[in-house]
């Protein structure tokens, strides 16, 4: 079933470059209503999990200790057409092919420091927000 929610992390680039207020504020500014939110750090056995799809891509290794490296922000996020226009709002995942004033053309630093993550469609939004928070934590 379709839902109107999507999952997003601030990835640490963009907090170790002192982008998260910025961010946060694109997102509301957005429409994006903030269902539940946390700083927190990755361990390795959560983002090799989380990133499972891309275990045979040469860049796995990197993304996963990138992905270790600092905090994060985790959050679920709800609005109409909440993954589709979430992923209009960060931009296409390379920086330098990212739209004019998206989320990673103003702040991703490369293809692997990139910001933000977006969920990719309904069904891993639901996976992703519950991997990261349960219920009792959602508002
Ligand atoms: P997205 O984050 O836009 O959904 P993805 O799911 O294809 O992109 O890849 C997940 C992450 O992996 C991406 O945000 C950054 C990293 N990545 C993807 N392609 C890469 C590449 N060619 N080199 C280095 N890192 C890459
Ligand atoms: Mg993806």
């Amino acid at each position: 079933m379709a839902t109107n929610r999507t999952f997003t992390m601030l990835k640490p680039d963009a907090i170790e470059n002192g982008h998260m207020g910025k961010i946060i504020d694109m997102i509301i500014e957005a429409g994006f209503d903030i269902k539940a939110m946390k700083y927190t750090r990755l361990t390795e056995e959560q983002a090799k999990k989380f990133y499972e799809v891309h275990a045979e891509r040469p860049f796995y290794g990197e993304l996963v200790e990138y992905m270790t490296s600092g905090p994060i922000v985790a959050a679920i996020l709800e609005k109409d057409n909440a993954v589709a226009d979430f992923r209009t709002l960060i931009g296409a995942t390379n920086p330098a092919e990212a739209a004019e004033g998206t989320i990673r053309q103003k702040y991703a630093e490369s293809i692997g420091r990139n910001a933000v993550h977006g969920s990719d469609s309904d069904e891993n939004a639901e996976i992703e927000g519950n991997f990261h928070f349960s219920a009792n934590e959602i508002f």
